[in-house]
């Protein structure tokens, strides 16, 4: 009589277990020190492949699409059933953290491979999902992985180019991918029976709290600009200040303009993470400066007030000091709420675990935006460590929590179903 396979919500092993992967994920980096994994560099081509992998051990069917998202399926008890997707993100900002993404397709590994060593089929097909594009760091254009698959990809993104000129398109291509295939990655949503992401916090509530998890009611929208400011080159010796038409200094009034206005507007968010002097010289007056603007709010109306109100000062600030300003709009996500079915049943979940409910707001974006409309979302919140950290290689998460994320998800999942 074959001991019945370890219950692993029984012994607690599945966060150490996603945990020691996140790590073994995390040595595949582009950079010596620290993780950094961008679209389609070879650190996020070999994640995949190890993403493959571990979903074909755990008993799925394994894949990887026509834009690299890693897709691994358990099929239900029944074929014709619908399908719940789970998935987060693979790809990470430069010099990133461990569990940004990779915690929610790591604990539906897990989650999956504890069904199929019980021999457990739903009655529904799972779809666990990584997401090859989310940040947005390489092509400035966030949620392309999970765009695709929600039907929502953009064919004119083929033409964006990246820092080094490179296309999307080329890039692809270049790693074997074919673009026109894309398009046939949308899922029928009357297949879909919700979407359901685990992912971090990125935030101190909960550990300030002294909570494990929370429920996400809805997630900020976002907007991202590239900002370009033409002035004029000169010599750094002999061109008075009063005559200047410095292109960096007006970037830099331009940088607290945001600051100062975000932070006097309850709600909204700013951030430049980028300021470039193109082949910037010490002793040459910079004739132009490129930045990158980042702004988020709960509400669209704030977000869109936002945008216009810092599109005006700016043009202000540009004007009075002689140099002239390109605004142009990278990407846009609304702001999403998560379904009420999807959020009571992570709460029924959450409270058969033993774990207080708690709901909170995303002010990060997440791929679940991109199936907003299509299906369900839900997602559910682990504890951030190190004061909430992350996009840092401090982010950090503990076992005890993981486990606990994993062992939600896995009662979410047995207690799945389509009856409200
Ligand atoms: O930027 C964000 O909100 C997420 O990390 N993509
Ligand atoms: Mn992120
Ligand atoms: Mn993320």
């Amino acid at each position: 009589m074959t001991k019945s396979p370890p219950d692993h919500a029984d012994t607690g092993r599945f966060g150490p277990h996603i945990l020691a992967r996140a790590e073994q994920l995390a040595r595949l980096s582009e950079s010596e020190a620290g993780l950094t994994c961008t679209y389609l560099s070879a650190a996020h081509r070999a994640t995949a492949a190890q993403l493959r992998e571990w979903m074909r051990d755990a008993g799925m069917v394994s894949s990887i699409d026509a834009v690299g998202n890693v897709v691994g399926r358990y099929a239900g008890s029944t074929s014709a059933a619908g399908t719940l997707i789970v998935g987060s993100h693979y790809d990470t900002v430069r010099n990133a953290g461990k569990y940004d993404g990779r915690l929610g397709i790591l604990t539906a590994i897990a989650v999956v491979d504890d069904l199929n060593r019980a021999r457990r089929r739903l009655p529904f097909a799972i779809e666990v999902i990584g997401f090859s594009e989310e940040e947005g760091v390489r092509f400035s254009s966030a949620y392309l992985g999970s765009s695709a698959v929600a039907g929502r990809f953009d064919p004119a993104l083929l033409r964006r180019r990246d820092e080094a000129g490179e296309t999307l398109d080329g890039a692809l291509r270049a790693a074997g991918l074919d673009p026109a295939a894309i398009a046939r990655l949308g899922r029928a949503a009357h297949d879909l029976l919700g979407y359901v992401e685990v992912h971090i916090e990125q935030g101190p509530v909960l550990l300030d709290e002294g909570l494990p998890l929370s429920i996400v009611t809805s997630i900020a929208g976002a907007a991202r600009y590239a900002i370009t400011v033409h002035g004029s080159a000169g010599h750094a010796g002999t061109v008075p200040m009063a005559l200047r038409r410095d292109a960096a200094t007006a970037a830099a009034e331009i940088v607290l303009f945001v600051e100062r206005h975000c932070a006097a507007t309850a709600g909204l968010v700013g951030t430049v993470g980028k300021i470039t002097v193109p082949e910037g010289t010490v002793n040459v007056i910079p004739k132009l400066c490129e930045l990158s603007l980042d702004i988020r709010a709960a509400e669209d109306e704030v977000l869109q007030a936002a945008a216009a109100d810092i599109s005006a000062g700016s043009a202000q600030i540009a004007a009075r000091r002689g140099v002239t300003i390109e605004i142009h709009e990278t990407s846009r996500s609304p702001s999403v709420s998560c379904s009420p079915q999807m959020q009571a049943k992570l709460e029924g979940a959450v409270a058969r675990c033993g774990v207080q409910v708690r709901h909170l707001v995303s002010g990060a974006g997440h791929d679940a935006v991109m199936f907003h409309g299509i299906t369900e979302i839900g997602m559910l919140f682990v504890r951030c460590g190190n004061g909430g950290i992350s996009h840092s290689p401090l982010e950090s998460i503990s076992a005890e929590d993981a486990d606990l994320a994993a062992r939600v998800l896995r009662d979410f999942l047995l207690h799945f179903s389509t009856s409200p």
